[in-house]
C-alpha cells in the first residue's frame, strides 16, 4: 500500500512544472491485503467501476469529437464511489437517504443502478437528458424519486444544504441519512465549516455523512497550497465528531470503511465525516485538457490486480467486460447523436423565478 500511496501523491504531468510536489499521504486505512468480501459482490463492483470509467471515457470522447461542450467527471474514483452507491438507501422522501452531491459522481449513480444513457444525453445537452432537459453540464445529476439534489457549480454549496435534510430526517424519525459529497480544495471555503457546525451541536447532532473525495489538487493549486491540515478529516475532531481517513482508491476498504460509517450515523443519529484518497486519472476537467495522466494510481488496474491474485478473475475476462461496455455506450452515444436540442421556448422550465415578470409565488 506504501508504494501506492507514494504514487498517489505524485502530481499529475501537466501541472508538475508549475507546482511543487505533493506530500506523500500518511495514516491511511487500509485493507488491501485481504478480500473479505463476497465474491459476487466483488465482481459486480469491478463490473460497475468499469462500466463508470468507460461511461466517462466515452463522455471525453463525445466532448472531444464535438459532441459535448464542457466535460467533467470522476473517473479515478471509482473504487470510491461504486461502494458508497451500493450502499445508499434510495428512495423519495424522509425515509430514504438524501444525497448532496458533487459532478465526479457517475459511478455511484451507476451503483444504484441508474441508466448510462442520462449522463450521455446531458453530455449532448440534448432535450431528453433527464436530470436537466439539456441545460447544464456533464455530470450534473438531479434525481426527485432517488432524492438526489441538484449537483451544484458553485463548489461546496452541497455541504451548507446538507443539515438542512439531515434535520428534517431527523425529526422524521427512521434511519434515512444524509450523504454529501465534494473534493479537497473546496473544503476551505465557509459552507463545509457550516456543515461541521450545524451537524454536531451538542444534544441536536445531525445524522449526515460528510464526505471528502481528496485527490490533493483543486483545479490546478496543489492540496498544501489550501490549507495547512494533514488530514481533512482531522477537521470534525474540534466538532467532536467521529472520523477517519480512508483509501478511496481499494473499493475493499472504501466498501467496509463506508459501511461501518453508514451504520453509525444511521443507528446514533450522529455525523460521521470520512476523507477517502482518491486519484484523478484526466485532470480537473475539459478545461484542462481531459487528458489521461499514467502518473496517478488507477484503481481499476490495481483492483485487477489483485482479484486476478486471487482466481477470481482472468485478464481476458476483465479485458471483455470492458469492451462490452466501450461498445454499449458508443451505441448509446450514437442514439444521443440523433436527438434534438432543448427548443428554445423551454428556456423557463424548471427555473425557480420562472419568466421575467412573473411572480413565482402565483401559482
Ligand atoms: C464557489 C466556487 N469557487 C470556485 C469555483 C471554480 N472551481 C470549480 S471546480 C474547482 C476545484 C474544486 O476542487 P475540489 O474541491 O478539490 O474538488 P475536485 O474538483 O478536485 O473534485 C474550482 C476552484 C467554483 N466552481 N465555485
Amino acid at each position: 500500500m506504501a508504494r501506492d500511496a507514494k504514487k498517489l501523491s505524485a502530481p499529475a504531468k501537466s501541472a508538475k512544472a508549475a507546482t511543487p510536489a505533493a506530500k506523500p499521504f500518511k495514516a491511511l486505512v487500509t485493507h488491501s491485503d485481504a478480500l473479505p468480501l463476497e465474491k459476487e459482490l466483488l465482481l459486480s463492483m469491478h463490473d460497475t467501476m468499469v462500466k463508470a470509467r468507460c461511461l466517462e471515457e466515452r463522455l471525453i470522447a463525445m466532448y472531444k469529437t464535438g459532441h459535448g461542450y464542457f466535460w467533467i467527471g470522476g473517473p479515478g474514483e471509482e473504487a470510491f464511489n461504486v461502494p458508497l452507491g451500493l450502499l445508499i438507501k434510495k428512495g423519495q422522501g424522509p425515509a430514504f437517504d438524501f444525497c448532496h452531491f458533487h459532478y465526479r459522481q457517475s459511478a455511484t449513480l451507476l451503483a444504484m443502478g441508474e441508466d448510462p444513457v442520462g449522463a450521455i444525453r446531458q453530455m449532448k445537452n440534448s432535450a431528453s437528458d433527464p436530470y436537466s432537459g439539456g441545460r447544464n453540464f456533464a455530470g450534473h445529476f438531479s434525481k426527485r424519486e432517488w432524492n438526489i439534489a441538484p449537483v451544484s457549480s458553485p463548489i461546496e454549496v452541497q455541504y451548507a444544504m446538507a443539515p438542512g435534510t439531515a434535520l428534517v430526517q431527523k425529526r422524521h424519525g427512521g434511519d434515512g441519512v444524509t450523504i454529501v459529497t465534494g473534493g479537497d480544495a473546496g473544503t476551505a471555503e465557509g459552507e463545509f465549516a457550516s456543515c461541521l457546525v450545524w451537524s454536531s451541536r451538542k444534544g441536536q447532532e445531525l445524522p449526515v455523512l460528510i464526505l471528502v473525495t481528496n485527490n490533493r489538487w483543486g483545479i490546478s493549486t496543489p492540496f498544501e497550497q489550501v490549507q495547512g491540515v494533514e488530514k481533512i478529516s482531522d477537521r470534525g475532531v474540534a466538532f467532536g465528531m467521529k472520523t477517519k481517513t480512508i483509501d478511496g482508491n481499494d473499493p475493499i476498504s472504501a466498501y467496509l470503511e463506508l459501511k461501518e460509517a453508514f451504520e453509525y450515523v444511521r443507528t446514533e443519529r450522529k455525523p460521521y465525516l470520512v476523507e477517502a484518497r482518491v486519484s484523478r486519472l484526466y485532470g480537473h476537467s475539459s478545461a484542462s485538457g481531459a487528458n489521461m495522466n499514467t502518473v496517478e494510481a488507477d484503481c481499476i488496474a490495481m483492483f485487477e490486480a489483485k482479484l486476478e491474485k486471487a482466481g477470481l478473475l482472468t485478464k481476458p475476462q476483465a479485458q471483455a467486460i470492458r469492451e462490452r461496455y466501450t461498445e454499449q455506450l458508443a451505441d448509446l452515444a450514437r442514439l444521443a447523436k440523433e436527438e434534438p436540442f432543448p427548443d428554445g421556448s423551454t428556456i423557463w422550465d424548471h427555473v425557480f423565478h420562472g419568466e421575467p415578470g412573473r411572480d413565482p409565488f402565483a401559482g
